[in-house]
């Protein structure tokens, strides 16, 4: 009976994650927020996660929502684009996440790489097999690279 007890637990636990009560909030302040012109979050070159929606017009031009899929390095460093999936099609979790995987890609250690608040594919260390991602499928599959075309000047 306690097996019981604890799986129904866990599954409440997991279902409550799925909702995400966190981006919640984070709607409801940004939400707050957006009328405020003074707000220094929007387009400020940073992008955030609480604001990549679309009541907060994805943070401006700050998480990429209008970005080219067109980038020069054979490496992919410099892509900038929309892909937000893997190769195999798994979806990537956002850089800013440390959830379901941690990792140190973050903004602050690779400020020029165009990581933060969303999950689209990139190559902040500048890898040879090109952008790639942290995967949600945990715990299978911490990364992988991700299709992005091809480099064209
Ligand atoms: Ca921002």
């Amino acid at each position: 009976m306690k097996w019981l007890v604890l799986a129904t637990a866990t599954a409440a636990a997991t279902a409550a994650a799925a909702t995400d009560p966190r981006r919640l909030q984070w709607e409801d302040n940004c939400v707050y927020n957006c009328p405020n012109e003074a707000w220094p979050w929007i387009d400020d070159g940073a992008c955030d996660l609480e604001c990549n929606i679309e009541a907060c017009n994805w943070d401006g031009r700050d998480c990429f929502h209008d970005a080219s899929e067109c980038f020069e390095q054979s490496n992919g460093a410099d892509y900038r684009g929309k892909v937000d999936h893997t190769k195999s099609g798994r979806t990537c979790q956002a850089w800013a996440e440390q959830m379901p995987w941690h990792h140190t890609m973050t903004v602050f250690d690779y400020p020029d790489a165009g990581l933060g608040g969303h999950n689209y594919c990139r190559n902040p260390t500048g890898r040879e097999s090109g952008p790639w991602c942290y995967t949600t499928d945990y715990p299978d599959v911490e990364w992988e690279e991700c299709d992005v075309g091809e480099p064209k000047k």
